[in-house]
């Protein structure tokens, strides 16, 4: 094999070999159902947000249907929106949390 081609590749492994994990927004989804207090508490709890934020963010879900809570690596995001599902649920809520790759 030609040099110039094998130090390309063995950059091209370096390269895939330093390349951070993917990372997975965790997105709360409006509905007509959840009170504007439950969300707050919930972005305040499980995504450490205060009072300010949360309150703005649960405002942008409820205007543009759906809004990013925070951004981590797969096992965090899915626990997360694990506890926002058990949260829901023990509340009586509908509300939706889903994952999306940044
Ligand atoms: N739309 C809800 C209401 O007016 C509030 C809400 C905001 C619900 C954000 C879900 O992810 C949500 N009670």
């Amino acid at each position: 094999m030609p040099k110039q081609q094998m130090q390309l590749e063995n950059n091209t492994e370096v390269l895939e070999k330093i390349q951070e994990p993917t990372r997975y927004k965790v997105i709360l989804l409006n509905d007509d159902y959840t009170t504007q207090e439950f969300v707050m508490e919930i972005l305040q709890s499980i995504f450490h947000k205060n009072l300010e934020e949360s309150l703005n963010l649960m405002l942008q879900i409820h205007h543009n249907g759906k809004g990013v809570c925070g951004v981590y690596p797969y096992d965090i995001a899915e626990t997360k929106a694990m506890q926002v599902r058990k949260k829901a649920k023990e509340n009586e809520f509908p509300l939706r949390a889903i994952l999306e790759k940044v």
